[in-house]
């Protein structure tokens, strides 16, 4: 696994190819219903242009994950998708385009441990540092848990086992893009300053319902699903943040265009940044289904996570922008 994220590996098994793979005031328009283009029919919201703090500001995150300094960035206005793709927007990108994802082109993808669906044979790797993650032949975005698998019934699930390059390549065939990291940060903040969480400071709603798709129970072996799901769940699940954003925390990890840099904060433009000149791994955000507190605080607004732009993984997707 990365160098820069030695515990990371809940979030996004390991990227070694020869391994298996495995504030302002915010305006809430609420309502904004553009189109998106005619190949792309995922409801859209606006992020109002302005200034947001950027950044862990409890102190929540590993120092190795670049979560500060604090600071305050400033964004043009742009349109968002509402959820991440889900699977029912992939297959028309598939249907369209007839791309082979990287996991089918590489052969194999990773897997959770407890949601493989798989003949002994197709199971081709464990790491040892990451012994939950399978490298599982035939897994890819149509077979999302092995060969066995299917999309028989989660339609409505965000895509998974997509590398950024393969989300790159269904930007263009929609005539979208990925958000920046900042981007992606402040429209999961919504109107919130500094919060947590896109709804606030506490985990747990105030009836003590979840508010999010992560893992509860003991990591990697026991979820006891108090939240309803093991995997994916539906992208609307669980209720939006004030922008009208479905799950960015929790449910699937999201690529977003920058190349990831732990120090960036450092030296970050103030105005409308797009991540580092060059790198080795681009950005994930939001956290995932596997994210624990035991393990992978990662389920936060400010969190980070890194992976190389052609892994893939049972436990990442995307949304994008307009243009
Ligand atoms: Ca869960
Ligand atoms: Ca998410």
């Amino acid at each position: 696994m990365s160098e820069h994220h030695p515990d990371g590996a809940c979030c996004a098994p390991a990227s070694d190819r020869t391994q298996p793979r495995l504030s302002l005031p915010i305006v809430t328009t609420g309502t904004a219903a553009h189109s998106a283009t005619a190949s792309h029919s995922i409801g859209q919201k606006d992020v109002p242009g302005g200034t947001f703090v950027m950044g862990d500001s409890y102190g929540d995150g590993r120092e190795a994950d670049g979560e500060c300094v604090v600071h305050e960035v400033t964004l043009d206005a742009f349109t968002i998708d509402e959820t991440s793709v889900t699977n029912d927007d992939f297959a028309k990108f598939i249907a369209a385009t007839g791309h082979r994802t990287e996991a089918e082109v590489f052969g194999d993808s990773a897997v959770f441990h407890l949601a493989v669906q798989a003949e002994r044979k197709d199971i081709i790797g464990q790491p040892p540092a990451v012994p939950w993650w399978l490298g599982v032949a035939g897994a890819d975005w149509a077979h999302p848990n092995g060969p066995l698998s299917s999309l028989d019934g989660i339609g409505d699930h965000p895509v998974t086992h997509v590398s950024w390059n393969d989300a790159m390549a269904y930007c263009a065939w929609a005539g979208r893009r990925l958000p920046t990291e900042a981007e992606w940060e402040r429209a999961s903040r919504g109107s919130l300053v500094g919060a947590r969480y896109p709804w606030g400071d506490e985990l747990m709603a105030n009836d003590g319902a979840w508010q999010c798709n992560i893992w509860q129970g003991q990591f990697p072996r026991v979820n006891t699903q108090e939240d309803g799901w093991l995997t994916t769940a539906p992208v609307r699940t669980y209720a939006p943040n004030d922008l009208g954003l479905w799950q960015t925390v929790g449910n699937v990890w999201e690529w977003c265009s920058d190349w990831y840099d732990e120090g960036y904060y450092n030296a970050s433009p103030a105005i409308n940044p797009t991540g580092p000149d060059s790198g080795e791994s681009r950005v994930l955000r939001g956290g995932s289904y596997l994210c624990h507190d035991s393990y992978c605080n990662r389920y936060r607004n400010a969190a980070r996570s890194q992976n190389t732009p052609d892994s893939s993984m049972g436990n990442a997707g995307f949304r994008t922008v307009a243009l």
